[in-house]
């Protein structure tokens, strides 16, 4: 164990935020559940306005970077090749970003916009059942991809074009904070970014073994109950875990690949034996919808409910400002991942391939799980809204899949797919987090490191799950990712700076070349004349 690679600071830094955060809420459960809905309250009530402009900015951003000169920058030398062919590139980015949480609201997110809708639309109406399909997709859209795919750029050109590999997020801003960084506002901004990661993961966790809970007692009989739970979150833990401590890489990578042909498997099966021109139908409209209503989607907050004296519906603080600070919290680590995979590739490429590829799976899953459920409530086949509000939403999402047919070996496969995507999160996470606690990373992150970081990452969700509903989960990511908000924006701020600068020297790299080369030629002029009069003078 070798102690000095750690940069203890950090970790202990990282750590400390964890605990004081999560032991006061174990400990006094109740009184931690009404803090944690005021300072949700208080965040999305106050700030609900900076993350939906952040969200539409990092669009804006991304969109003209792709189109600038900066775009055009290439990943690594003039002539290197693609590291990876564009299907699996876009295949990792997704495994990379994507956690079991698209299985969650894949399938049921429209339910709770259905009876919830936004804009003031009738509950259950025919235009709540426009909107229904299409809002899933817009929170997991090209909006969220932007701000994925943000960090990635400082990060990619560090590592490519200056060659200087980055691990830590704090080593990203270097060109703007410059020295600063290395005082302790340097471990702050890692620290802040360590636990924003673990808000989101907790957020995914608590989500996500509820669900696996339900399909494992679906398939087995056993009860649902907290203990059942945390061995699941254990489970999942110790399945990555076993891979890392035996050194066996490939054992993730296996597992990824497993997923994927899992995850295409269950797609297939629901679009053929769902209703599938249904299913088109309805995946295609909602695409238009979005167009349509990108910018009413992406700025609606309801300002006059309260000085207005309208109702307000909560619609775009519990989703929209939800959303865009979930997809913040996990943004640097998913950008570090991206810019690994980037090499060969302009920023040009980079930016539309996360957005487009990155979109148009989220529509399949969304596509494809969440409208065989609205088939199901809309022809009455299966009340899912009933069901959910009385048995809560994980229940539903298994009550859904045994709408079809051979309804047990979906289900066994659907949770055994959840149970992959979440060891796989567990992994990359971990993985980030240890290394951003190391001073030096060869290879891999010291071992004990990274068992250490993926129990630590169960602790949050065991808290959030045992206080908590919805709201408290939301409210993970939520507070957490404020202040990576700020960091978003020092990214941002330091590739413009670095990459500009670049540029600059690289155009004028050509004329000074000349230029010293004609001013040498005039200092040897001047030179030798002053010579000549030296001689001159020597000569008098
Ligand atoms: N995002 C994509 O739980 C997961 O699926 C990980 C969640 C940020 C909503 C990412």
């Amino acid at each position: 164990m070798n102690k000095d690679l750690i940069d203890w600071p950090t970790f202990f830094g990282a750590l400390f935020l964890l605990l004081a955060v999560s032991i006061p809420l174990a400990v006094f459960p109740e009184t931690g559940k009404e803090f944690v809905n005021m300072a949700n309250e208080f965040m999305t009530g106050n700030f609900g306005v900076l993350y939906l402009i952040f969200g539409l900015a990092a669009f804006a951003f991304l969109i003209f970077v792709a189109f600038s000169k900066n775009g055009h920058i290439k990943l690594g030398d003039k002539d290197a090749e693609k590291e990876f062919g564009t299907i699996s590139w876009a295949a990792m980015l997704f495994a990379a970003g994507i956690g079991s949480s698209i299985l969650y609201w894949g399938m049921i997110e429209w339910a709770y916009y259905y009876q919830g809708p936004p804009f003031g639309i009738e509950p259950e109406s025919k235009e709540a059942m426009n909107y229904a399909p299409a809002y899933g997709i817009f929170h997991w859209g090209p909006i969220a991809w932007a701000i994925y795919t943000l960090p990635a750029l400082p990060i990619a050109y560090f590592y490519y074009v200056r060659k200087k590999p980055v691990l830590k997020i704090s080593e990203a801003v270097r060109p703007v904070l410059g020295r600063l960084v290395d005082t302790p506002l340097g471990v702050v901004i890692d620290v802040l970014f360590m636990f924003g990661l673990m808000g989101g993961a907790g957020t995914t966790l608590a989500l996500g073994t509820p669900m696996i809970a339900e399909g494992v007692n679906d398939v087995t009989g056993l009860p649902v109950n907290l203990t059942m739970k945390a061995v699941i979150m254990l489970i999942c833990t110790a399945i990555f875990a076993v891979s890392a401590y035996s050194g066996l890489r490939n054992g993730i990578r296996v597992l990824s690949d497993i997923n994927l042909w899992l995850a295409i498997f269950v797609l297939a099966f629901i679009f053929v034996f769902g209703p599938s021109l249904f299913i088109s139908e309805t995946t295609f409209t909602s695409i238009g919808l979005i167009v349509d209503d990108f910018f009413k989607m992406a700025t609606w907050l309801e300002p006059f409910a309260t000085v207005g004296g309208f109702t307000e519906t909560g619609f775009p603080e519990a989703w929209t400002v939800f959303y865009w600070a979930w997809w913040l919290v996990y943004a640097p680590f998913v950008g570090l991942f991206v810019a690994r995979i980037s090499r060969g590739r302009t920023i040009q490429e980079m930016i539309f391939g996360t957005m487009v590829y990155g979109t148009l799976g989220c529509i399949l899953f969304f596509g494809i799980m969440g409208n065989f459920g609205l088939h199901l409530q809309l022809t009455g086949r299966f009340d899912v809204v009933g069901f959910m509000n009385e048995n809560g939403a994980p229940a539903a999402i298994i009550a859904i899949l045994n709408q079809l047919p051979m309804s047990w070996i979906m289900v066994a496969v659907f949770t055994i797919l959840a149970i992959i995507f979440l060891a796989t999160t567990f992994d990359s996470s971990s993985y980030i987090l240890s290394a951003v606690v190391q001073k030096e990373v060869k290879a891999e992150p010291l071992r004990w490191n990274r068992l250490f970081w993926a129990f630590t990452l169960c602790l949050m969700p065991l808290v959030l799950m045992f206080i908590g509903d919805l709201q408290t989960l939301q409210t993970a990511s939520i507070v957490a990712g404020f202040p990576v908000l700020f960091i978003m924006g020092l990214l941002a701020w330091s590739f413009m700076r670095a990459s500009n600068e670049d540029i600059r020297a690289t155009k004028d790299y050509q004329p000074p070349t000349i230029h010293i080369d004609r001013q040498d030629k005039r200092r040897k002029k001047r030179r030798s004349a002053l010579e000549v009069l030296e001689d001159r003078n020597l000569d008098d």
